[in-house]
């Protein structure tokens, strides 16, 4: 029987484990990167567990999330993860440099290799046949100090593109059709491998717009083969030598498989609030737009740039809308300078910003009140954009280009002629914003400012687990709910007592004083709970309130291993009739926790308020078992180190 492409990469960097869905595996990483959010949390864990330099084939440290430097703040981090990387021996991609992901994938990633990330969006560089997974800050950490990254062999699901996108319709629309299909939990515990005719039609930038959004989907990763459309891409960025052929072989099979027909495709959005709310743009109609902003990992390539500043050349901004737009990286807005399309840009009334995240994290930009923005993000959370009452539409770059024209959501198809863009024989290719870690860690003073604040740590398991119900909360919960990120606090990731205050207030703004009022206690979660970003701050936090365990119906992947990581049980109801029969404030109790998790089997909470009990599993591998006794990864690996 042959592979499939996932199984190929897996089997060469298996470390432990059989390649059987659901079974838990391990595999060597042979590259790591971190973004400066998480990144802070994933350097004081690399400090903590005193391994003096990175074990990986290339460590990068990227600078692009927290950049608008309102306090002193951001600059202190960066000062500190520029430090902490020179002496440990990864790679500095300083602030100005571009998005990690959109960086990573012209100039670092590499076909067939592993790559794990802290961040969501790690699997971008999917479109260029890496295997890049996102994850917790601290499995990063383990990873750049040579340790396995362990996952549950995840199911693969071959989507086969037929036939070719006719103009206007876009990689963007391709994605927002299989998230229509799937469900943003439609992709957990599986990989999506993209095969068919239609993939020989998208360069590498449009496959990589895929993969991105696969994170949206909640899989593990999502892939495309490495062929000559790779090769070309990888020759245009002067790095031909990376090259490798990557293709499933003949015969190998797929767990569930999809097609989807690229000529009956229509420009589509994302409704608010969620990825997946999928409709034809013709149907949605002509709402007024206040806003429109290109960008983010998703679609800020030279491609979608070129795109967007030939809609734009010569024609002005609605009076309505605030055009803004963030080129992907310096290598983009550098060759948009040189051809002159920055000028046709910034002629037409765009506001440039850098290349960062900006307003995809809230970072800036937040809309007006009640405000349509059009974006070509991947996420549209409630309140992520910062306001709250806005209605954010995640759009393809053309949508967004030609709506900011008009002023109201417009079918693309309705501009006339759609410009034509040639992916470039040779990027500009020029690394000098990327610092090399020093060659001896004597000459690295690691500078901390005063943000930086311990992080929490857990204890072993208690015998006897009790506490409240400290809120109810219902489906796809997402960990911008959980630990919301925006201008005010995303500059307090490395001090996590600060952010604790703000744990889950987008759902109830008096959840911190709660759980802090009773010492701690349980979150009760719908399906789904924890979707989105990697950030482990949505476990940290709560452990810094004394959450002891979450009963959700299910979990979202990322997060569930950082709970585990810090401790948390993580459970999930047996019996879904039993979420709806929990109140909040019911007192809660686990008594012989030890022995109920070490089992293996079901466990029962005794719902002591209502007097009845129900059965909860908790789906662990006999290594999680240890973690949580231990009361985390970081208690457990100073255990078996001794
Ligand atoms: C996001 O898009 O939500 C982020 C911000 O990039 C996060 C990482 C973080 O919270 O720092 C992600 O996707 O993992
Ligand atoms: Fe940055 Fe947005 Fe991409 Fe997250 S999704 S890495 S915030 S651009």
């Amino acid at each position: 029987m042959g592979y499939n492409i996932p199984q190929k990469i897996i089997k060469e960097h298996l470390v432990s484990g059989e390649m059987i869905a659901g079974e838990e595996i391990s595999i060597r990483i042979d590259q790591t990167l971190t973004q400066d959010s998480t990144g802070t949390m994933a350097y004081l864990q690399f400090e903590a567990m005193g391994i003096p330099r990175v074990k990986t084939k290339r460590s990068m440290a990227y600078i692009d999330h927290n950049t608008i430097q309102a306090g002193f703040e951001n600059a202190d981090d960066h000062k500190y993860i520029q430090t902490v990387t020179a002496k440990h021996g990864i790679y500095f991609s300083r602030p100005g440099n571009g998005i990690c992901h959109q960086v990573q994938l012209e100039r670092f990633a590499v076909p067939g290799m592993t790559l794990l990330g802290s961040d969501s969006h790690t699997p971008t560089a999917g479109g260029i046949g890496c295997l890049a997974i996102g994850a917790g800050g601290l499995d990063v950490a383990v990873a750049m100090g040579g340790g396995a990254y362990y996952l549950m062999m995840p199911k693969v699901v071959k989507i086969n593109l037929t036939g070719k996108l006719n103009e206007w319709v876009s990689a963007k629309d391709i994605i927002l059709e299989v998230l229509r299909k799937l469900s943003v939990k439609g992709g957990v515990g599986k990989i999506v491998e993209y095969a068919g005719e239609g993939v020989k039609y998208l360069s590498v930038p449009e496959r990589a717009t895929i993969t991105n959004m696969g994170a949206e989907l909640g899989a593990t990763t999502s892939i495309f083969p490495s062929d000559e459309t790779t090769r070309e891409f990888l020759k245009a960025q002067g790095r031909e030598q990376d090259f490798s052929e990557i293709k499933p072989d003949e015969d190998a099979v797929y767990d569930e498989e999809l097609t989807i027909d690229l000529t009956r495709l229509e420009p589509l959005a994302a409704k608010p609030h969620s990825p997946d709310n999928v409709e034809e743009i013709k149907n949605i109609g002509k709402i007024k737009v206040d806003q429109v902003a290109i960008g983010s990992c998703t679609n800020s390539s030279y491609l979608d740039m070129m795109k967007v500043a030939k809609i734009l050349k010569g024609r002005t901004v609605a009076p309505n809308v605030s055009l803004v737009i963030a080129p992907g990286s310096k290598q983009v807005l550098t060759m948009l300078a040189q051809n002159g399309a920055l000028a046709d840009m910034v002629a037409a009334g765009a506001r440039i910003l850098e290349s960062a995240c900006g307003p995809c994290i809230g970072m800036g930009q937040s809309p007006c009140t009640d405000a349509v923005s059009l974006r070509t993000f991947n996420r549209n959370f409630e309140g992520r954009s910062g306001t709250k009452s806005a209605k954010v539409y995640l759009v393809s770059p053309e949508t967004a280009a030609v709506s900011a024209l008009t002023g109201v959501l417009t079918d693309p198809r309705e501009f006339g002629e759609c410009p034509k863009v040639e992916m470039p024989e040779k990027f500009v290719a020029y690394d000098n914003m990327v610092l090399a870690p020093a060659a001896s860690q004597e000459d690295v003073e690691v500078v901390r400012g005063p943000n930086i604040k311990p992080f929490p740590l857990n204890s072993e398991l208690k015998e006897k687990i009790c506490g409240k119900a400290l809120i109810k909360v219902g489906d796809n919960i997402t960990t911008d709910h959980i630990m919301p990120s925006n201008a005010k606090l995303l500059p307090y990731r490395s001090n996590v007592p600060y952010l604790a205050e703000f744990c889950l207030t987008p759902c109830d703004p008096d959840f911190p004083k709660r759980a802090k009022e009773n010492g701690g206690g349980f979150i009760i979660a719908g399906s789904n709970y924890g979707q989105g970003s990697s950030r482990e701050h949505a476990a940290l936090a709560p452990l810094q309130l004394g959450i002891k365990g979450v009963i959700a119906k299910s979990f979202a992947r990322i997060h569930m291993a950082n709970l585990i990581n810090s401790g948390i049980l993580p459970m999930t109801f047996t019996n879904e009739a039993d979420y709806d029969r929990i109140d909040m404030n019911d007192e809660l109790l686990i008594e012989n926790a030890v022995g109920q998790v070490k089992s293996g089997e079901l466990i029962t909470v005794i719902n002591s308020t209502k007097g009845y009990s129900f059965e909860v599993k908790v789906s662990l591998s006999e290594r999680q078992v240890e973690m949580i006794l231990a009361g985390g990864l970081i208690n457990y690996t100073r255990l078996n180190a001794k």
